[in-house]
């Protein structure tokens, strides 16, 4: 059985995060290792008065009876970081576990819409940017890839910004690049897989539901490294992420569900069990 670590945190609500990797990627037949970088009672978007208990702490401890115990991952995810103490640890666990074979895949949560989350500023996105550099995948946002590469966010962009914007990430990384959020035309979102190696780029969308969907990022991650690491290309895999995130969205608008409170994916972990057969 193929075995992905997942570094991620632990929100109690908001299905983000670990609450989101763990049964994904057990849907898809593949073990999940979590590695906690904290635990909090939700996560922090647009929601007042959450507990945090941070782990930086554990992290390197924990790696390290992973290490003497000889376990070794296909596949090492990492996800929202917390502190540049945070990427240091997964800069070191991945130079403790990665071999010729091992995938590993970069979802640099940080920031939205042209800022950054709450708690971080910009230098945060040059120690993002170390740990990309360790990347065969990256999953930013336009947001993130702007902040990554130094580039000036635009809110309208075009397809010629969004070439400046991966023609940069090329500095960045030598694998594959997953721009997340871009609309071509209004009313659909999509994103954009540029596998930098072969210079081939295919945009992939769906109709867009109002609203901002929390834990969508991760979602979409955690599907696209299940799907990469079962083998499958980038291209493919980021169409079976998309429409995964996209059914589950459409369902919590539907449902009229607060969209703070993460979208309604265990309906559709069927379908990438289906996947994982195959
Ligand atoms: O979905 C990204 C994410 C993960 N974890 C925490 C967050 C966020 C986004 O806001 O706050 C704790």
């Amino acid at each position: 059985m193929k075995r992905i670590f997942a570094v991620n945190d632990m929100s109690g609500i908001g299905k983000c995060s670990l609450t989101a990797a763990i049964p994904i990627i057990s849907a898809a037949g593949m073990e999940c290792n979590p590695i906690p970088t904290a635990v909090l009672s939700t996560h922090t978007g647009n929601i007042e008065g959450y507990t945090f208990r941070d782990l930086t702490d554990d992290i390197i401890p924990y790696i390290r009876h992973w290490e003497k115990i000889g376990v070794k991952p296909d596949t090492i995810y990492s996800g929202y970081l917390g502190s540049k103490k945070q990427i240091d640890s997964v800069i070191e666990i991945i130079k403790t576990f990665k071999s010729d074979n091992t995938l590993v895949i970069v979802d640099p949560a940080m920031a939205d819409s042209g800022e950054m989350y709450k708690g971080f500023d910009t230098s945060f996105a040059d120690d993002m940017r170390k740990l990309c550099e360790l990347a065969d995948v990256i999953t930013p946002n336009i947001t993130e890839a702007a902040f990554l590469t130094g580039q000036s966010y635009r809110e309208n962009y075009d397809t010629e910004y969004i070439d400046l914007l991966l023609n940069s990430i090329k500095e960045l990384t030598s694998g594959f690049a997953v721009i997340t959020g871009i609309s071509d035309i209004p009313g659909k979102t999509g994103c954009l897989v540029y596998d930098i190696k072969s210079d081939v780029k295919k945009y992939f969308s769906t109709p867009k539901c109002g609203g901002i969907y929390y834990g969508t990022g991760d979602i979409f991650t955690s599907v696209l490294a299940a799907m990469m690491t079962k083998g499958k290309t980038g291209f493919e895999s980021a169409e079976i992420a998309l429409d995964f995130t996209y059914k589950s969205i459409l369902e919590t608008f539907n449902e009229g569900t607060d969209p703070r409170l993460g979208v309604a994916f265990e309906k559709y972990l069927y379908l990438l069990s289906k996947e994982g057969q195959k």
